[in-house]
């Protein structure tokens, strides 16, 4: 079986899978796309690792994994994942920050959206039905650990084509949530 280093939460093992996620492939999800053209395309955003015990869509099963996403931005939007609500709308997950500073941003489905602040140790639960990104607001790489049904799936689609209601955004010095479609000061 893997093996998790706690200093940084990376998985170590031959079960172990990885995906990486650069900037060339998500700019289109920043708010400042003309930004997004002045850094390199292969600009690694973030990478993952995860376990998959048995095979993806079966039921009563976990997964396990683990996010590093690099810091940076795209004019004044932090370097985030992808986000996505679960294919199956009713399973839930665990978060927990091993190393960095973020934020959790979380819109349910009143299209309401919040932020966890992400530190080390702080644990995350990610109620069903909820869409759910990662920033990081920090000036090293955010890590965090990840625990989630082996039938959740995953629904890019909806964060494509609607987004979040709310961005993350350095106002300032500060990272605020700047709601989509108010004053951006
Ligand atoms: C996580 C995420 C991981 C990358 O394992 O998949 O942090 O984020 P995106 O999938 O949005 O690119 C998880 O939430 N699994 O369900
Ligand atoms: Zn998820």
């Amino acid at each position: 079986m893997p093996s998790v280093d706690w200093a940084t939460g990376s998985l170590h093992g031959p079960e172990v899978r990885e995906s990486r996620k650069t900037l060339g492939e998500l700019k289109t999800l920043f708010l400042d796309h003309a930004s997004a053209g002045n850094l390199p395309a292969d600009t690694l955003l973030y990478s993952v690792q995860w376990w998959a015990p048995m095979s993806e869509g079966t039921e009563g099963g976990l997964f396990w994994g683990n996010t590093v996403i690099e810091p940076g931005k795209v004019g004044r939007e932090y370097f985030m994942t992808q986000g996505h609500v679960h294919a199956k709308g009713d399973r839930a997950e665990f978060y927990s920050t091993v190393d960095g500073a973020g934020a959790l941003i979380l819109m349910g489905p009143d299209r309401k959206t919040r932020i966890e602040p992400m530190q080390p140790g702080s644990l995350h639960y990610i109620p069903a039905h909820t869409a759910h990104r990662v920033a990081n607001t920090g000036a090293k790489p955010l890590r965090f650990v990840a625990c989630w049904p082996s039938d959740a799936g995953y629904d890019y689609e909806i964060i494509r084509t609607r987004g979040f209601s709310a961005r993350l955004l350095d106002v300032n010095g500060v990272p605020t949530l700047v709601d989509e479609g108010s004053p951006r000061g």
